[in-house]
């Protein structure tokens, strides 16, 4: 099984793993870092040194277990604890063999999978990230999902934990502030969240990683940063692709008629599409003719102004995007309920005059489904939103979940 790096996207196997000493005193173990350097964009990175993988290789197959089982353990088995070479201290910090970036504790023995959120400046990507974890935190124990942020990196002023309470929840969610870019750092560390579900069932995936990337590509221009993207997105076992509600030509003349001011983002949500899809052809990434197996999600956001604006097609009686999600009553997945929103949502895109846009995705992905979701329940009005109302936005996610075998309960 091979491993993604949540910080690269890179892939590595098992025998790869590396460690970092932890002392804190020994200054014999401070080094430059090249790696870590070139991760961060800087000339220099002094950080603990990082014990060569064949110095705790060696000790642990000449232990008799391991010699018993010779190679072939070597292959198999992460040690959950390996001793410096240099200062003979113990060390338990795992880092990726590409970038030296921390990993999370028990990475070796979670599955890898990415989900990803991607998706154009203005799609509503931070507001979105910033209420799903919420969500998650709050609500995911319906599902039996627990969701615990993973505290891991070289710099502990940017773990995860404490930039999403700093930066994202409470600005938006404790002082109803809108979240301007300026609020939120544009540095290179993702969110990384460990997701468990004590489900049984065979086969089934227990445990995995959710890494959201806030900015990774959004503006479609810069070099490096659309190289990140194409690994970010290529290497996801899902995808949430947030397309933006109000750039639909259909629904920018309806707001627009019914007075409500809709700035022009210069990109249209079927343009963005298009560009992430040629990137991954030209880095390789997609098999030309073939269609992906991986989940993609098309998520339309900031449903609220459709429902408010009565925009939403009259003749589907009991529209299922009016109503939150029943799973979030009832504690048990059932397929049919995100089925029938992504039935609803599909059909309404067809009305909006989308179909070559369904057309396309459909052509490049097997695994397709639409959703509607609001993050926030209303426009900010002067930068503020006192009232957080979120609508269906666990529901993307959720179904990619299931898409990929995670354990949901289930009726
Ligand atoms: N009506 C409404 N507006 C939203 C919602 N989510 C975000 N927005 C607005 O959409 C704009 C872009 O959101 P943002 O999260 O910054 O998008 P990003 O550039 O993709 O990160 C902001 O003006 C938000 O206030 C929503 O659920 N409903
Ligand atoms: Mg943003
Ligand atoms: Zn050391
Ligand atoms: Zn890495």
């Amino acid at each position: 099984m091979a491993f993604t790096c949540p910080y690269c996207y890179e892939k590595f196997s098992r025998d790869e793993f590396e460690f970092r000493c932890e002392s804190f005193t020994s200054t014999a173990c401070q080094e430059e870092d090249p790696k870590l350097a070139r991760y961060f964009g800087v000339p220099h990175y002094l950080a603990n040194r990082v014990i060569p993988n064949k110095s705790w290789r060696d000790v642990m197959t000449k232990k008799s277990l391991w010699k018993a089982f010779g190679k072939m353990s070597r292959m198999l088995v992460v040690p959950d604890e390996v001793k410096c070479d240099r200062c003979g201290g113990p060390s338990r910090k795992k880092i990726c063999p590409r970038c030296h970036n921390e990993l999370p504790t028990y990475f070796h023995k979670a599955e890898s999978h990415i989900i990803s959120v991607i998706g154009a400046r203005g799609s509503g990507k931070t507001h979105y990230i910033t209420v799903l974890i919420h969500e998650l935190l709050k609500r995911g124990y319906k599902l039996d999902i627990s969701t615990i942020p993973q505290d891991v990196g070289e710099d502990r002023s940017k773990v995860t934990s404490k930039r999403y309470s700093e930066e994202y929840k409470r600005p938006l969610l404790d002082r109803g502030e809108e979240l301007t870019k300026t609020t939120i750092a544009k540095d290179l560390n993702p969110l990384i969240y460990q997701i468990t579900s004590s489900q049984k069932g065979f086969g089934k995936t227990k445990a995995l990683y959710l890494v959201f990337y806030d900015t990774a590509g959004e503006n479609f221009h810069d070099d490096q940063e659309l190289k990140k993207l194409a690994n970010y997105v290529a290497n996801s076992s899902g995808i949430i692709f947030l397309l933006d509600t109000f750039q639909i030509p259909h629904i920018k003349n309806s707001l627009r008629s019914a007075g409500n001011a809709i700035t022009e983002s210069g990109i249209d949500f079927q343009g963005v599409f298009q560009q992430v899809y040629n990137l991954l052809e030209k880095q390789g990434l997609v098999k030309l003719k073939a269609r992906s197996p991986v989940p993609i999600a098309l998520t339309f956001s900031k449903i609220d102004e459709v429902i408010r604006n009565n925009l939403l097609d009259d003749d589907i009686e009991d529209f299922s995007i009016r109503k939150n999600s029943k799973y979030l009553e009832e504690g048990f997945y059932d397929q049919a309920e995100l089925e029938e929103v992504s039935h609803d949502m599909r059909s309404l895109l067809t009305l909006w005059e989308e179909e070559g846009f369904i057309a396309g995705v459909e052509s490049k992905f097997s695994q397709t489904a639409y959703f509607g979701v609001s993050a926030l329940g209303a426009t900010p009005k002067g930068g503020k939103i006192e009232d957080v109302r979120p609508l269906r936005v666990l529901d993307p996610l959720v179904w990619i979940l299931d898409k990929i075998g995670f354990a949901l309960p289930k009726k």
